[in-house]
């Protein structure tokens, strides 16, 4: 038997200490945390309930949907739209937002999410996970539109992801911290493991796809190429490189043990017209959150992710995230480099 804190006693302690709070927010946590258990049940199982492979549908961004993004997409709804605490849901899967059917309570919070983060790993058998966060519906009673989610990061509520790896976890933030679940598959809880998480402050280990490096920016090339030239270079020590191709893995190993993860903009997106992979609402202002919550910090290369000023709802940025010292170092490279070109 289990004797530590589960994840929906930690939220109930934590409300209490919050004025006025309703429980609204502790339920619709709790519903979050079910759909991510069910998600879990289903990657876990794969192949065996014939869950992998291709839809053969493109979402709105165009990239081929897998099965499983449609499903834990309506895993995600199913869970969230009944209770009566959203205002609306908006979705990497869903080109239009989602709002609360008629004839279902509507509350005050709105609901971003990406269903299953690298999902490119799925059929592959790698981590994968489903980021979210949370924001305040602003106005009353009547149905959102997609302006209401058009909020700069800093007005997150909470965010967090679950990550299906060898354990289901689930890294949490309400702007107090971040904290760490791990989930107990025998009694269907998540148990506090990890409390209180924060990033060290140096890392030499650093995480990109590499294969992009004739794109990148300049500032990007240098930072990356200082870190190749280890001890010879004008860093003066060896760097390790990790790539998984899922953020939420990266993250949650910077989490850990600390690094710099980096989807920087490249002029491959740039001939798109597309401001970067990552996209804002459901990928990068929740990491930004919590990597900020556990002493890291998180930027575009020029700017904090989470003051940006959203002008549509699948509107893409570029990352960097992680340690602070060396996303400290990248923005200094960005503002040499532009200060360079002004002269
Ligand atoms: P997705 O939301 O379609 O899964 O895309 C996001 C993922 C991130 O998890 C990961 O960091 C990145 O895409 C990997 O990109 P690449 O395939 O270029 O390495
Ligand atoms: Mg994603």
């Amino acid at each position: 038997m289990h004797n530590g804190t589960t994840i929906t006693q930690f939220i109930i302690e934590e409300q209490r200490h919050i004025s006025g709070a309703t429980g609204d927010f502790t339920s619709l946590l709790n519903d979050i945390v079910t759909a991510c258990k069910v998600i879990s049940n289903m990657v876990n199982k794969g192949e065996l309930i014939g869950v992998l492979g291709s839809a053969g549908s493109e979402n709105v961004q165009g990239e081929t949907q897998k099965k499983l993004d449609i499903l834990t997409n309506e895993v995600f709804i199913k869970s969230n739209e009944w209770a009566g605490h959203l205002a609306a849901m908006a979705s990497e899967e869903m080109e239009e937002i989602y709002p609360i059917p008629a004839g279902k309570p509507r509350g005050k919070y709105l609901l971003t999410f990406d269903p299953l983060d690298g999902s490119s790993n799925i059929d592959v058998n790698v981590s994968v996970g489903t980021i979210f966060s949370i924001l305040r519906c602003p106005g009353s009673g009547e149905a959102p539109a997609e302006k209401a989610f058009l909020q700069a990061g800093t007005a997150q509520v909470a965010a967090g992801y679950a990550i299906y790896g060898p354990s289901t976890m689930m890294v949490l933030t309400t702007g107090h911290g971040v904290n760490g679940f791990t989930l107990d598959q025998d009694i269907g809880e998540f148990i506090l493991t990890h409390p209180n998480m924060t990033i060290p402050e140096d890392t030499r280990e650093f995480a990109v796809n590499a294969s992009n490096e004739r794109f990148w920016e300049l500032p990007v090339q240098r930072y990356v190429q200082e870190c190749l030239s280890g001890t010879e270079g004008p860093r003066g020590e060896d760097f390790n490189m990790r790539w998984i191709a899922s953020m939420v893995a990266e993250v949650h190993r910077i989490l850990t043990r600390g690094g710099i993860f980096m989807y920087p903009l490249d002029s491959k997106m740039k001939a798109k017209g597309i401001g970067g992979k990552l996209r804002l609402l459901y990928e990068g202002n929740p990491m930004s959150f919590i990597i900020e919550q556990a002493g890291g910090m998180s930027i575009t290369g020029r700017e904090r992710i989470m003051e940006i000023q959203p002008e549509n709802l699948h509107q893409r940025v570029p990352v960097v995230l992680g340690s602070k010292n060396e996303v400290q170092r990248v923005l200094d490279y960005h503002r040499e480099h532009d200060a360079m070109d002004q002269e």
